[in-house]
Order: structure tokens, then C-alpha cells, then sequence
């Protein structure tokens, strides 16, 4: 049986403050063990695919510009229940309220903008995680 996988991307605000290492140093530091990882500008399609379950929401266009507007890296974590296993590191969605102790509650916060912007993204299911590694990776 192969382990449990999920992407995990560290979104451009994470990338431009200087704090993918240490993102990517919590998941590590839990015990998940990385399996892929790359720093990439993402395109509109691959957004638009990755995000296909909010388009028409308010945020989508904001989501998507704030997602373009420089290098993310996209990694992909392995572990027994490393998909709710990381959500729980990353935190609540918005970063004001997100626990302290966890990625978005130790390093972010509302900006005003029209989008949260909250440093991380990760996989909530099994077959998000596939479908998602598959956009980022490739099958
Ligand atoms: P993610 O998919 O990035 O791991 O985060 P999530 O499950 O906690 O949040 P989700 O509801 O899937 O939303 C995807 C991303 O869209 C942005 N967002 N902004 N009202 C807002 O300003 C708003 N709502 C969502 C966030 O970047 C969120 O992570
Ligand atoms: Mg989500």
C-alpha cells in the first residue's frame, strides 16, 4: 500500500516574504516526508483547473491574479493522514482567526485585499489530492 499523498503549495506571499523554508521545515519537522517539490510561476489554465470548484465566487478572479503574481512552489507530502494531517498545520482559512501554532496563524493576516491571502494551500480529500498532484505534477 503506498502512503497517503496531498500537494501542498506554498502560495506567492509565502514565497516573497522568505518563508517557504519554513513552511516547508514544519511539514518535514511532523514527520511527512517529501516527495516532490519545484518553484514555478503557475499559469492561468492550471489555475483555473486547480480552482475550478470556486469559479463565479467573488474571490475567484482576485484568487487567481493573487495566485499569478509571482513563483509558488508546489510540493507533494506523503504520510498516514498527511491530507488532514497538514490542514491542521496550516490552519483555519483566514489568517486573522487561524490558531496560533499554525502556518497561517504564526506568519499571516488580513492585508485588506479582495482575496485572504494565507501562504498555503493544501489538498481536503483523497481525490482532490490525485487530481491535484496530477495538475501540478502530472499523472
Ligand atoms: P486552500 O484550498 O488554499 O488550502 O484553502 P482552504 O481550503 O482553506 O480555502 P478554500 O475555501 O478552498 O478557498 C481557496 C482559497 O481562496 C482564497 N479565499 N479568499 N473571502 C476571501 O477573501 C477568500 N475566500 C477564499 C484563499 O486563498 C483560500 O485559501
Ligand atoms: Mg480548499
Amino acid at each position: 500500500m503506498t502512503a497517503e499523498r496531498t500537494l501542498v503549495l506554498v502560495k506567492p506571499d509565502g514565497v516573497s516574504r522568505g518563508l517557504a523554508g519554513a513552511i516547508l521545515a514544519r511539514v518535514e519537522a511532523k514527520g511527512y516526508q517529501l516527495a516532490e517539490l519545484k518553484l514555478l510561476t503557475a499559469t492561468r489554465e492550471v489555475l483555473e483547473q486547480h480552482y475550478a470548484e470556486h469559479e463565479g465566487k467573488p474571490f475567484y478572479e482576485p484568487l487567481l491574479e493573487f495566485m499569478l503574481s509571482g513563483p509558488v512552489i508546489a510540493a507533494v507530502f506523503e504520510g498516514e493522514r498527511v491530507i488532514e494531517g497538514f490542514r491542521s498545520l496550516a490552519g483555519a482559512t483566514d489568517p486573522t482567526t487561524a490558531a496560533p501554532g499554525t502556518i497561517r496563524g504564526d506568519f499571516g493576516r488580513d492585508w485588506g485585499l479582495k482575496v485572504q491571502q494565507n501562504l498555503v494551500h493544501g489538498s481536503d480529500s483523497p481525490e482532490s489530492a490525485e487530481r491535484e498532484i496530477g495538475i501540478w505534477f502530472g499523472a
